[in-house]
């Protein structure tokens, strides 16, 4: 493939020990070496010392490392020059390099290329994305296992035995008279196959849960001290700043680590009982945001909690995993009562936060823990494995039930397909253009 000089600066804004513009494309070496003084000759992977020259003059003392390709991140001729990190020479330098013979990078797009160059495929891109974002150290343990690879080589494994499989379905569709294929031999290999891609969601989503959070949302009536809840578990826990692209939420939401886990924490408008007591007026979104939660902490005043376990009762269904949290403990009056409260706490005082966030951690293990081998890091990644999952259900069932056997043959070409997607191996320009938009430039 032929693809133009893209240049970006690959080190965060401002003043700093050192930044960095990484170039990619053919003919990148020339290209750099232009603005480049007192190398003699490159010599691929060394560290070069120059000078770098702009048309007013040095701009800096800077370190070159040159790689030819293959053997580079994006597949093609890099070079990575290290300037002295001040946001101006970098800015200077950048301009420079865009007047000779550059273009400036989308966000990205280094990795893309190595993807198209068949460097690494997207489940790897998607772990190094994962890798540059994580919030906390959980998350990054988990974003670490993705790196290593365990879910490409298993998808790719898949693959080639629901080939085999096909290969045995084509026999019998090209020479009917001659090879009729054991149907139940059949069945029991793709059986095997659909229990390995289930266990392997199962085991791998927990990852997606430690990079994108437990969505935890705070449940109860009105002033039971939702809001000081929330405030009081930010003040203790240093707020994680999450800058999530292309995500706009109506609900305030803030994140948080606790023991390294990501939290994503809701405060909802709050449910109560309707004049007539029999339906509950909660804002619908509360509803929504509560079947939608990991983690609902299901607040109770104790100092007047009658109400509040006739709600709790009426909504624990809706609920997929919950705390009972009785707050207010420092107005209660009868220190043994409720003893439906998994953990009792005072929002105003902070008394008690250490034994919810144990609770917290402790209830969500089952989906927080991290299995040995594959990871997924992405919703795009889980979707994927599911529908490969119900294709090949869908083709077992369609030979249980004697269908002629092109409809299998279909359905397990389809669930290579979703698999393909998933690795990249036919990745469109579209997709690869929207998966990459949420990277950081340079990257
Ligand atoms: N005594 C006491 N009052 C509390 C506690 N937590 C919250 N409150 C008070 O309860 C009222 C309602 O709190 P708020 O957080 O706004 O409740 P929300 O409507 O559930 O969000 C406020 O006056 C809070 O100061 C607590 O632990 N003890
Ligand atoms: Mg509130």
């Amino acid at each position: 493939m032929i693809f133009d000089r893209i240049c970006a600066i690959a080190t965060p804004p401002g003043v700093s020990a050192l930044g960095m513009i990484r170039c990619s494309g053919n003919g990148t070496h020339d290209a750099v070496r232009t603005s480049l003084q007192g190398i003699a000759a490159i010599r691929p992977r060394t560290a070069h010392t120059a000078r770098f020259v702009s048309d007013r003059g040095v701009i800096d003392e800077v370190v070159a490392v040159f790689y030819s390709s293959p053997a580079s991140y994006t597949g093609e001729d890099m070079v990575e020059i290290t300037f002295h990190g001040s946001p101006l020479i970098l800015r200077t330098a950048l301009q420079c390099l865009l007047k000779n013979g550059f273009r400036q990078a989308f966000p990205g797009e280094f990795t893309k290329r190595a993807v198209l160059n068949n460097k690494m495929d997207l489940i790897k891109a998607e772990s190094i994305n994962a890798l540059v974002t994580a919030p906390t150290s959980r998350s990054l343990e988990a974003a670490v296992s993705a790196y290593k690879g365990g879910l490409s080589r298993e998808v790719e494994g898949l693959r080639g035995e629901i080939i085999s499989v096909l290969a045995e379905i084509e026999v019998e569709l090209n020479y009917p008279e001659d090879h009729v294929s054991d149907r139940q031999l059949l069945n029991s290999n793709l059986g095997l196959l659909l229990s390995r891609i289930s266990e392997l969601i199962s085991k791998g989503e927990n990852g997606i849960v430690l990079t994108h959070g437990v969505k935890t949302v705070i449940v109860g009536r009105p002033n039971v001290g939702k809001s000081t809840l929330l405030n009081a578990l930010l003040k203790k826990d240093r707020a994680i700043v999450t800058d999530t692209p292309g995500t706009t939420r109506d609900t305030i939401e803030e994140a948080l680590s606790i023991q390294g886990v990501y939290f994503r924490i809701v405060d909802t408008a709050g449910i109560r009982k309707d004049a007539d007591g029999i339906e509950y007026l909660g804002v619908r979104r509360s509803y929504e945001a509560i079947e939608q939660a990991d983690l609902c902490l299901f607040i109770v005043d104790l100092s007047d909690y009658e109400e509040d376990l006739y709600l709790l009762q009426e909504t624990a269904k809706t609920m997929r995993r919950h705390l009972v949290v009785g707050n207010k403990k420092d107005i209660q009056k009868d220190i043994t009562a409720c003893e439906e409260c998994d953990v009792k706490i005072s929002a105003r005082s902070s008394e008690g936060l250490e034994d919810l966030e144990e609770a917290m951690i402790e209830r969500t293990s089952e989906i927080t823990d991290l299995h040995d081998g594959e990871v997924i890091v992405s919703e795009r990644q889980k979707h994927l494995l599911h529908k490969c999952k119900d294709l090949l259900s869908e083709a077992i069932s369609s030979l249980e039930q004697g269908e002629s056997i092109d409809i299998s043959s279909s359905l397990l070409n389809q669930s290579v397909s979703a698999l393909d997607d998933l690795t990249g191996r036919r990745a469109t320009e579209d997709l690869l253009n929207k998966m990459f938009s949420d990277f950081c430039v340079g990257k």
